[in-house]
């Protein structure tokens, strides 16, 4: 079974920190709304949705995917790069050490979960403005001993590795090459976004298909081509906080 843990959007997100889009007027409600329809898109692809209360204080905590990385075997706690959000993961913690034991990255190190990609035993994490080389390096010593190779890798005018690839198949990848470069990646098949669309990477991945945003329509005609089923879900309001698919949710297989 699939667990797909979610928190519902706080009353303040348009408090939200912003790194690479403006700020633009937010409707809360309307951000709401789409979450509400996010959820259910998650539901009807089989998962089983934990929803977690909104924490009002702070604003971006319905990005639940920055303070949790969940593998197999176990999952690690992170220390978010913004200040403002060091805090989100302590409601989370609890609510995943019923399906994992945990670990955690500490200070210095700073990491949050949309820089982490992971292929298979492949572990690919963004050089960005919120991980740090300590937080990579400290990711690296936990999961080693998991059998899991951990990889910095370089990325450009976006807020995480995530928002500029990410997996859409077990050998398949949706990636940007604007922001981030396509050498780390070759040992995958790699499927450009359209050019026009340059936030089209973000997607999550459920089972054998993937959740997309439904304004990159040329870009969901590639992953379709190449034999990927999508689902679209308007997500607008959430992108206005810089926001996608993949981090409004941590989707992990319940142990066995
Ligand atoms: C932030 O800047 O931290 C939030 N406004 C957006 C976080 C989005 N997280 C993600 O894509 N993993």
């Amino acid at each position: 079974m699939t667990i797909a843990i979610t928190r519902a959007v706080s009353a303040r997100l348009a408090e939200c920190e912003l790194s690479f889009v403006d700020r633009h007027p937010l409707d809360v409600l309307v951000a709401q709304q789409q979450h509400g329809a996010y959820v259910d898109a998650l539901r009807a692809l089989g998962c089983e949705v934990v929803e977690l209360p909104a924490q009002d204080a702070f604003p971006d905590s319905v990005f639940v995917e920055d303070v949790a990385i969940v593998l197999d075997e176990v999952a690690v706690m992170t220390r978010p790069g913004a200040t403002s959000r060091r805090e989100e993961g302590l409601s989370v913690a609890p609510v995943l050490a019923q399906h994992r034991e945990l670990l955690a990255i500490q200070a210095p190190g700073t990491l949050d979960g949309g820089d982490v990609l992971r292929v298979g035993c492949d572990i690919f994490v963004g050089e960005s403005a919120r991980s740090n080389a300590a937080g990579i390096t400290q990711l690296r010593e936990l999961l080693v001993p998991y059998g899991y190779r951990v990889q910095g890798v370089a990325t450009r005018d976006c807020l995480h590795l995530k928002s500029a690839v990410t997996a859409v198949a077990d050998d398949t990848l949706l990636i940007n090459p604007a922001w981030v470069d396509k050498a780390p990646f070759a040992a995958y098949r790699l499927i450009e976004i359209d050019p026009g669309e340059e936030h089209a990477a973000n997607t999550l991945r459920i089972g054998q298909g993937v959740i997309q945003p439904d304004c990159f329509p040329r870009t969901r005609q590639r992953l379709l081509d190449a034999g990927i089923a999508v689902t679209t879900v308007d997500v607008s309001e959430l992108q206005k906080a810089e926001g996608a698919v993949t981090c409004c949710s941590l989707v992990f297989a319940a142990a066995s």
